[in-house]
């Protein structure tokens, strides 16, 4: 059987687990190390199919859970699929709804064949399982699609970790069994296991012996530090197969993207960039820019003088804050496409970088330039 999804390692970089390839999907192949766009209910919000093209994304995703409840996987799959309904016709993945429902929806209970909760908004009881889940993604039909996992709080115990870990490998086999079309779709199986490098290697085991195409690390990005996450990474990246895509789930800071890559992986996603947009504020090479400080009100310089977006090549701070405070949409369009622009871009940055195995220094740069601030 030929896997929906393969990744071609190109360079690995000489001083880091730093690599740099291309994934390879039934809608186009994509280069790595690589941010995907987040577009929860099949929208990135505020930016067209087109722009994410032109800016070089090529895969994005959406969330299971989400279109589950809205408008309905059956419909979506009327429609032909999630590519034809939002008409991009390059890479999407899916989440798969256990990550959402343990973060949003309410009076969940969790048991072994599932969670039940309340749907916040409709006031439903609906249920949740690893098949459901499967199910839903295949009616959506993109490219990668999650296991239904459990992320559980960071600071647990090692027994209360232990037992979720041993669960969500026993769902990740379930939903395996319930994959209809593994040659169109490719399932990936996420490792959890927080803090701990036992579980995190139990949890890695099990789910490599099930023979994944690809692999991500979960349970990070849960309010533990930096310095944590890169811990975590460090002893957790080298158990997956160098020959399977590899995929930090929940990640969006510019140092935190260059700090998983120097670990080894592959792709990241995270609403971060388009959510801080909608509230104005701008990444940039020299740190985070609230451009809807009044500071800004009269400057005529680009978001960033080091971007060559879009959006900087056209239009001004002053401009930018000045739409943003009289409620014009078109102002947190303009800040949407810069700060996906900026992560995309940085990906593409390193992927230079590893070729020439000058990931370190790059690093460097990049965090001088930044000034280690709150990102
Ligand atoms: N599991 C799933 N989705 C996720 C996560 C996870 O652990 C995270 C953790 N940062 C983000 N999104 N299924
Ligand atoms: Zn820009």
């Amino acid at each position: 059987m030929e896997p929906a999804i393969k990744y071609r390692l190109i360079h690995q970089d000489k001083y880091t687990g730093a690599r740099t390839g291309e994934i390879i999907t039934p809608h186009g192949t994509f280069p790595t190390p690589m941010f995907m766009p987040v577009g929860t209910q099949a929208s990135v919000k505020s930016i067209a199919p087109e722009e994410l093209d032109e800016m070089g994304a090529g895969i994005i995703l959406a969330n299971t859970y989400h279109l589950w409840l809205q408008p309905g996987e059956d419909l979506v799959e009327q429609a032909g699929g999630l590519h034809k309904f939002m008409n991009w016709d390059k890479g999407i993945l899916t989440d798969s709804g256990g990550f959402q429902v343990f973060s949003l929806a309410k009076h969940r209970d969790i048991k072994e064949e599932g969670v039940t909760f309340k749907d916040p908004s409709s006031g439903r009881t609906m249920f949740l399982s690893p098949e459901k889940a499967i199910q839903v993604e295949n009616a959506l039909g993109p490219d990668i699609m999650m296991s239904f996992d459990e992320c559980p709080p960071y600071f647990e115990t090692y027994d209360y970790i232990k037992k979720s870990v041993e669960r969500t490998s026993r769902w990740a086999e379930r939903g395996l069994k319930a994959h209809q079309n593994p040659t169109n779709q490719g399932l990936f199986g996420i490792v959890q296991g927080a803090g701990f490098k036992a579980l995190r290697q139990q949890s890695a085991r099990d789910l490599v012996s099930m023979d994944f195409p690809g692999y991500s690390v979960g349970g990070l990005s849960v309010g533990e530090s930096k310095e944590e996450m890169n811990r975590v990474l460090e002893f957790t990246t080298p158990l997956l197969p160098e020959n399977k895509p590899r995929y930090l789930m929940g990640v969006g800071t510019a140092d935190s993207l260059i700090d998983g890559v120097i670990r080894g992986i592959d792709m990241f996603d995270c609403v971060l960039p388009t959510r801080i947009a909608r509230n104005g504020t701008c990444m940039t090479s020299h740190g985070r820019l609230v451009v809807k400080n009044s500071q800004y009100a009269r400057d005529f310089n680009p978001l960033d003088d080091n971007c060559d977006c879009y959006v900087c090549r056209n239009y001004t701070r002053a401009y930018i804050r000045h739409l943003i405070h009289v409620n014009e949409t078109f102002g947190i369009r303009l800040t949407s496409y810069h700060n996906l622009y900026f992560l995309i871009h940085l990906m593409e940055d390193m992927r230079e970088a590893i070729k020439n195995d000058q990931v370190l220094e790059f690093r460097e740069m990049v965090f001088e330039q930044y000034g280690f601030n709150e990102e």
